[in-house]
């Protein structure tokens, strides 16, 4: 058996993990494990500028691709810079491995330099955590840390390792285990099969049927069997904002979006549904508005992996507690062997009013203004035309823009529409992309930002020309907090505390001191083939500041403390 030192352990590890990149930024707790990166080349270290973004770059990594990101950051400020990060992914149970060095065993507890209780700070945030004791325990600890972040309800697991574990004087035998047992814990891999039965049987009793989706069908790799079912059942679908993609969404039985600001008709046809088939969503605020007031004459099936989610908010009468993409393959497979078929006149009826409201409302219409001022919906509808026939995934910030991307582009397939829904994380949609970009390059990636998401990790700039990720940002610039703006015109008539920007950069000037492309965009003519340019430009980064209308609003809008059907549809018109 080899002798290795805990430095080269945690780093052998990771590469026995089939870990490509890791993502991190050094220090003193770390330096050993440093070392044993600088000797090998199994495993690549990626440097970002700001931890933050470190976690970031793997959580995008993460939903694009499933596989866990992977994080190492220092003591202390290192790892205190990690938590927003962190928190993102277990809001949106994403898999991510987070390695924190700490200060030696025997100074725990002493205030030493750079000490923090990275344990105890990331607790409420963590699927689980571990704090290294001995050297020859890492390889368990590391697998285990990476069985526990993509099993069952995925989520981030942290690892904090002292320095003393990772001495390159003290040398262990060293395996990886190939599997790992823990008896605490054992996550659901069926759905009851009675309870399954029952929730067809419902199912295909419906009159009224809405099938909302969330971001498990797209984390449990489910999408595939959801658009088989939904197909089959010739049911209305609505995704939440993290489940877009699960089902195509440039198709006609996708009602949009549902929620805060969902499509008229997808919460419409939620509010007036008699069975509702929930799988993979958790029945949030953003989507239900009031409780007391959601769907009032709908049963409720709710499919999740993570039993703690059933009947946390909205109770369900069939609950089914299984991974969604098998708990979805044996109701197909029970659709199909037994030939059991939906109420075909009851759906028929159902879609004639849907497709009513369709038609009423459109799915986000917007008022297209005097052709010369470019209004934020019409840029990211210019985006999905620009992009929509190339292998793109589509990264967000937090804020007007976001809602705007959810709405307009159209999302076919899962994984390819990335941002943080749980947390709302201003400043990650940057180093998502930059994540994604790393592992397919040869993908586009655009990141869909605002202002004032984008400087709160701008300094990655200087991370994609040094490993050279030539991501696209389109920089929807009202030069406002919009969203914040949104809400104080609409419930504090129109005091707008501190949500005005002064003294913004010049953002062309700025890409281009950090080595990039940059572009400033601010008429509605430009629009397209500025965008088409920066899209040709494969090898380089492209920095789109494009001038967008500063008073626009999202919509709809739910209102508050109402029911799914209650919303403002502009700035002067309610249902
Ligand atoms: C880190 C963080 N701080 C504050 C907020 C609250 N917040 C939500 S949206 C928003 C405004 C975002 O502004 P911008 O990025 O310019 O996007 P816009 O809404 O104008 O499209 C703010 C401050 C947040 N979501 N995240």
């Amino acid at each position: 058996m080899e002798l290795l030192s805990g430095a080269e352990m945690v780093v052998r590890s990771l590469a026995d993990e089939g870990v490509e990149y890791i993502y991190g930024y050094p220090g003193g707790a770390l330096l050993h494990v440093y070392d044993a990166i600088f000797r090998q080349d199994a495993v690549t270290h990626i440097l970002v500028r700001h931890e933050q973004a470190a976690t970031h770059m793997a959580d995008g990594y993460a939903r694009a691709s499933g596989q866990p990101g992977v994080v190492l950051v220092t003591s202390g400020p290192g790892a205190t810079n990690t938590i927003t990060g962190i928190a993102t992914a277990y809001m949106d149970s994403i898999p991510m491995v987070i390695l924190s060095g700490q200060v030696p065993s025997d100074f725990i507890g002493t205030d030493m330099f750079q000490e923090t209780d990275m344990v105890g700070i990331s607790r409420p945030i963590v699927k689980h955590s571990f704090l290294v004791k001995r050297a020859e325990d890492i390889p368990e600890t590391i697998k285990k840390a990476f069985y526990i972040a993509q099993t069952g309800r995925p989520g981030p697991v942290v690892v904090d390792i002292p320095k003393d574990i990772t001495n390159p004087a003290d040398k262990f035998e060293y395996q990886y285990p190939k599997k790992i047992k823990m008896r605490s814990y054992n996550p659901a891999n069926r759905g009851h099969s009675g309870q399954i039965r029952k929730a067809l049987d419902l199912l295909l009793s419906a009159k009224r049927p809405v099938i909302y989706s969330g971001g498990g069908v797209v984390t449990g790799g489910a999408a595939q069997e959801l658009t088989e079912l939904t197909r089959l059942l010739n049911f209305p679908i609505t995704n939440t904002l993290m489940g877009l993609g699960g089902f195509p969404g440039s198709d006609q039985q996708f009602l949009g979006m549902l929620g805060m600001h969902g499509s008229y008709t997808a919460n419409l046809a939620m509010h007036h549904a008699d069975v509702i088939l929930a799988i993979g969503a958790r029945f949030d605020d953003r989507v239900t508005n009031g409780i007391g007031k959601f769907c009032p004459g709908a049963k409720v099936i709710h499919i999740d992996v993570d039993p703690t989610s059933i009947s946390k908010n909205i109770v369900a009468d069939i609950p089914i507690v299984g991974p969604v993409d098998s708990v979805l393959r044996d109701m197909l497979k029970q659709l199909k062997e037994e030939k059991r078929a939906a109420d075909a006149d009851a759906i028929a009826s159902w879609w004639k009013q849907v497709n009513e409201w369709r038609s009423s409302k459109g799915t986000f219409p917007y008022d297209a203004g005097d052709g010369v001022i470019i209004k934020p919906q019409k840029a990211v509808e210019t985006l999905y035309e620009v992009t929509k026939d190339m292998d793109v995934y589509v990264t967000s910030d937090v804020g007007q823009h976001q809602m705007f991307g959810a709405q307009y582009y159209k999302f076919d397939k899962p994984r390819r529409w990335i941002n943080s829904g749980g947390l709302g994380t201003m400043g990650f949609g940057f180093p998502a992309a930059n994540g994604i970009k790393l592992h397919y390059p040869d993908a586009e990636v655009a990141c869909i930002t605002g202002e004032g998401s984008i400087q709160m990790n701008i300094q990655e700039l200087s991370t994609c020309l040094q490993y050279d990720l030539p991501v696209k940002i389109i920089n929807l610039n009202n030069q406002v907090l919009g969203m914040v703006r949104q809400w104080q015109e609409m419930q504090y008539e129109g005091r707008y505390s501190h949500s005005y920007m002064d003294s913004l950069p010049d953002f062309k000037k700025l890409v281009e001191a950090y080595g990039h492309v940059g572009m400033r965009i601010e008429k509605l003519a430009d629009l397209k083939p500025a965008m088409e340019e920066a899209f040709a430009m494969k090898d380089r980064l492209v920095f789109m500041d494009i001038a967008v209308d500063s008073s626009e609003h999202v919509y709809p809008m739910q209102i508050k403390d109402g029911s799914m059907r209650d919303m403002w549809l502009s700035k002067t018109e309610r249902t």
